[in-house]
């Protein structure tokens, strides 16, 4: 069964240390430490990175891609601008949740239009680390085959 790749953009690396009224106290790798453990339940092995690089998100798309792995998608800023990522979805048919921390559509309308929910297969915003924990509950459910 392929892993489950949870990929994350630019700036969540500051995750817990800043704007905590909007994103919340916990960092990345409690995320990550959290997600490991949802999946070991299962026995789903987690690939979970993150990059300020557009151009790495858009090689780690496709690589899931290549794997036949589902994937788990918080491009940050990335998601208002990136075409590159966009094609990089459809190009490799990855199966994608988009994730957000905060709710996109309460925010600036900057924030309001996605490149990546055209070509995601579902959107969770708006719950902070919750966002994450709904989509892998979404991709056991609907995508891999149960323990
Ligand atoms: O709500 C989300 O998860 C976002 O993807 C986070 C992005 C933002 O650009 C999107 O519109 C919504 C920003 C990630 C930056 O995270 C920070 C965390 C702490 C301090 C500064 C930035």
């Amino acid at each position: 069964m392929p892993a489950v790749h949870v990929i994350n953009g630019p700036n969540l690396n500051l995750l817990g240390s800043r704007e905590p009224d909007i994103y919340g106290r916990a960092t990345l790798e409690d995320i990550e430490t959290r997600l490991t453990e949802l999946c070991a339940e299962r026995g789903v092995e987690l690939v979970f990175r993150q990059s300020n690089h557009e151009g790495d998100l858009v090689d780690w798309i496709q690589e899931a891609g290549r794997l036949g792995a589902p994937i788990i998608l918080n491009a940050g800023a990335l998601t208002h601008t990136s075409i590159a990522i966009h094609d990089a979805i459809k190009g490799s048919g990855a199966v994608v949740v988009e994730v957000h921390l905060s709710n996109v559509h309460a925010r600036e309308s900057f924030r309001h239009h996605s490149f990546i929910a055209p070509v995601a297969r579902g959107v969770i915003a708006g719950f902070g680390p919750t966002s994450y924990f709904l989509a892998l509950e979404a991709l056991f459910d609907r995508e891999i085959r149960k323990t």
